[in-house]
């Protein structure tokens, strides 16, 4: 509970098993609800989110199998939010990267600024690899170009954002264009009820699985197209 507010915090999650336990430990008691969704963990994953489920009435797990092209990362987010009952949802990756602890700051910054929906920017950042900063920066650039929005972090994978809102986002991707999908269509459907506010990226516990120039491109293709297509997204449950 914060502020008056119940949160929920929603993780996906691929094979994580080696730290999950630790990470979950960290989670600060403001958290209400904590759901972890696996997709594909050909680890003990699941099998470690069980054994927190018997000792952490915060936590639950839950799987979602359903990819697109081998990733699964939107569903697993779709899933999550889709279950969280709290009035606050934060979705962030279980690999350590997002500031979590950070929320009562992120909060107060949305607050301040009338937000409904906070994406958590990176950027700029210059501890951050060059490529990984020149590739968002061209995405970031697209969308200016195609949807004229200024966004400074295009794939950040950390959003604050009230319940109520989740029927404006409208989301319907199952692989990594989730993460562009949430910020167009709050900055679509949400105008100046959505915002990014500032946050320092963490170290991956772990090593990265992530195909940058792949997905990247994946990206650059998708956000064009979704200039000139019309989408139905998710409703939450009651
Ligand atoms: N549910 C689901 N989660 C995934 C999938 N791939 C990765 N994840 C999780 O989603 C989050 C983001 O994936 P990462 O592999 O960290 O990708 P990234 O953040 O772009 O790259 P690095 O952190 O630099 O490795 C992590 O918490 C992963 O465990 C997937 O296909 N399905
Ligand atoms: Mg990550």
């Amino acid at each position: 509970m914060l502020s008056g507010s119940t949160v929920s915090l929603v993780m996906p999650c691929r094979n994580e098993a080696k730290h999950l336990a630790q990470m979950v430990a960290d989670i600060p008691d403001f958290y209400d609800e904590i759901i972890c969704v696996s997709n594909k963990s050909s680890d003990d994953t699941v099998e470690v989110g069980r054994e927190i489920e018997r000792s952490n009435p915060r936590f639950e797990m839950l799987v979602d199998d359903r990819v697109a092209s081998g990733i699964g990362y939107g569903f697993a987010h779709m899933t999550g939010i889709n279950k969280a009952k709290s009035s606050i949802i934060v979705c962030a990756d279980s690999d350590g990267t997002y500031p979590i602890e950070d929320l009562p700051r992120i909060m107060g910054v949305m607050k301040e600024r009338g937000l409904s929906f906070a994406s958590c920017s990176r950027y700029p950042d210059k501890n951050i690899p060059l490529k990984l900063q020149l590739g968002v920066k061209i995405l970031n650039f697209e969308m200016f170009l195609l949807y004229a929005k200024v966004i400074h972090d295009s794939l950040s994978g950390m959003w604050v954002f009230e319940r109520d809102v989740v029927p404006s986002l409208h989301l319907t991707e199952g692989d990594w264009n989730l993460s562009p999908q949430i910020k167009l269509n709050a900055h679509k459907y949400l105008g100046p009820r959505f915002g990014e506010v500032r946050i320092r990226q963490g170290i991956r516990f772990g090593e990265t699985k992530q195909s940058y120039l792949k997905t990247g491109f994946g990206h650059l293709k998708w956000i064009f197209k979704n200039r000139f297509i019309q989408r139905k997204g998710i409703q939450p449950a009651d």
